[in-house]
């Protein structure tokens, strides 16, 4: 299994939105998130930075590096476009982050 974080930001005053908004996430988008081999995934918000801090734990047979062509993916981003920093095609602007300690 493996492990990946990356941060990105959401827009100051876009918390409650942001948590609305993944309580109801799409059916689709799960089902699309877990046949892409994501076992699980959490986002954490740091309500000074406004930096969000997500980590998935993926399959080793995993397809994510193919979700950004799927259109559900692409409609969600677009949708979250207006709370989020996002790039010129609506995804995430995002920065891997790198592991520097374990325990297991
Ligand atoms: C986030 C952002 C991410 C997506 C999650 C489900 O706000 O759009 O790219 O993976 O939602």
């Amino acid at each position: 299994m493996l492990i990946k974080a990356l941060r990105m930001t959401l827009y100051p005053g876009q918390a409650d939105e942001y948590r609305r908004r993944h309580d109801a996430l799409w059916p689709e988008l799960s089902e699309a998130l877990a046949d892409a081999g994501i076992e699980q995934y959490r986002i954490f918000l740091d309500p000074h930075s406004h930096h969000l801090f997500a980590i998935m734990a993926i399959g080793d047979d995993h397809r994510v590096d193919q979700l950004s062509e799927l259109p559900v993916m692409q409609r969600w981003w677009a949708y979250m476009a207006d709370i989020m920093e996002t790039q010129d095609d609506h995804s995430p602007v995002s920065v891997a982050l790198d592991e520097v300690f374990t325990f297991l």
